[in-house]
C-alpha cells in the first residue's frame, strides 16, 4: 500500500481524493523538515490576509487564553518559523511543533500528543480556498491550534488526548474517542468572564464559523457532557449543528483523564445521536 494509502485509510481523514503534501521525504515518524525557503512572498501575504481578519474577529469571539498565546507567539508578519515558536511553546507547557506534509495515520499523531508534540502542516491553502479547504494548512493548523497549547491546562488536555488515542486504537475505540477531539479541540466553546467564546480551532481559523458558533441564533449550544459527545455523530461539510460548552478547561481534562474503556462499554449499548439531534437532557446555554 502507498504512504499516502495508508494515511487515509487510517487518519479518519475527511477526503476521498489524493493528499495534497508530498509524503517522499518524510522520517518514520512522519515529520518533514520546515524549509523556510519554500514560501514566496504570495505565501507570506496570504497569510497576512488570514490572519488579519481572524485576529479582529478573535478579540472579541475568542477565548482569553488562545488570544493571549496568540499575541506571545508574535506570528503577525507572515508564515510562522516553527523553530521560533517552540522556543515560546517549550517554556511556557513544554511542547514543540513538528512539520508535516498533512494529514497522518491516527497512531503516529496520537504518539506525537502523547509526548507533546504537535503536528502541523507547513503549506498554506491557495488563493481560492480561502474560505474551505478539505486537508488542514498551516493556517488552520497553525493560528488555531497553537495558541492554546501555551495554557497549562489546555496543553495538559492535549497530551492525555494522545494517551487516550493510543489507548482507543488498542480497543477499537477511535471512532467514539475522535468525537470528542472534533467537538472539544476543533469545535468546542467555553463560557468565560467575557461571556461566551470559542477556543476549538475549527472555529478559530474559520471567519463563518466563528461568527456562526458565537453568534447565531440557529447553532445549538449546550453544556459539556463527556457521553453525549461520545455518542454524537458531527458534520464534515456545514458549520456544526451542535456545540458543547465548557466552564473551563479543569473540566474538560478531567472528564477525560481516566480509564475510558468502561464507558466506551456502557456506551456500547446505546444508539448514537445524530449531528442535528436535540435531547430532553441537553443543557442548552
Ligand atoms: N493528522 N496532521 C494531522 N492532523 C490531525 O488533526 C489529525 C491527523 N491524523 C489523524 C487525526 N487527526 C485524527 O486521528 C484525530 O483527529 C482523532
Ligand atoms: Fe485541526
Amino acid at each position: 500500500m502507498s504512504i499516502t494509502a495508508k494515511v487515509l485509510s487510517s487518519s479518519g481523514a475527511a477526503t476521498d481524493h489524493a493528499l495534497r503534501g508530498d509524503y517522499n521525504e518524510i522520517a518514520a515518524d512522519y515529520s518533514v523538515p520546515q524549509d523556510m525557503s519554500r514560501y514566496a512572498p504570495e505565501h507570506h501575504r496570504l497569510w497576512r490576509f488570514l490572519f488579519d481578519r481572524q485576529v479582529k474577529l478573535a478579540k472579541t469571539h475568542a477565548c482569553k487564553p488562545f488570544l493571549d498565546g496568540l499575541r506571545d507567539l508574535d506570528v503577525a508578519d507572515g508564515v510562522p518559523d516553527f523553530e521560533r515558536a517552540n522556543k515560546i511553546l517549550r517554556k511556557a507547557t513544554g511542547w514543540e511543533l513538528l512539520a508535516v506534509p498533512g494529514l497522518i495515520p491516527n497512531d503516529a499523531f496520537f504518539d506525537h500528543l502523547a509526548h507533546r508534540r504537535f503536528p502541523v502542516s507547513w503549506w498554506i491553502r491557495e488563493e481560492n480556498e480561502i474560505d474551505y479547504l478539505v486537508e488542514p494548512d498551516v493556517f488552520h493548523d497553525f493560528f488555531g491550534h497553537v495558541p492554546l497549547l501555551s495554557h497549562p491546562v489546555f496543553a495538559d488536555y492535549m497530551q492525555i488526548y494522545g494517551q487516550q488515542g493510543v489507548a482507543a486504537m488498542a480497543a477499537g475505540e477511535v471512532k467514539r474517542l475522535s468525537r470528542l477531539y472534533w467537538y472539544m479541540v476543533e469545535f468546542g466553546l467555553i463560557k468565560d468572564a467575557d461571556g461566551l467564546r470559542a477556543f476549538g480551532a475549527g472555529i478559530l481559523s474559520s471567519y463563518g464559523e466563528t461568527r456562526h458558533a458565537v453568534e447565531s441564533p440557529e447553532a445549538y449550544r449546550i453544556g459539556f457532557d463527556l457521553k453525549r459527545i461520545l455518542r454524537s455523530e458531527y458534520r464534515l461539510d456545514q458549520y456544526q449543528a451542535v456545540y458543547f460548552v465548557l466552564d473551563d478547561f479543569q473540566q474538560l481534562f478531567d472528564a477525560s483523564r481516566g480509564d475510558l474503556l468502561p464507558i466506551y462499554g456502557e456506551l456500547a449499548a446505546l444508539p448514537d445521536i445524530k449531528a442535528t439531534d436535540r435531547l430532553a437532557e441537553d443543557r442548552p446555554i
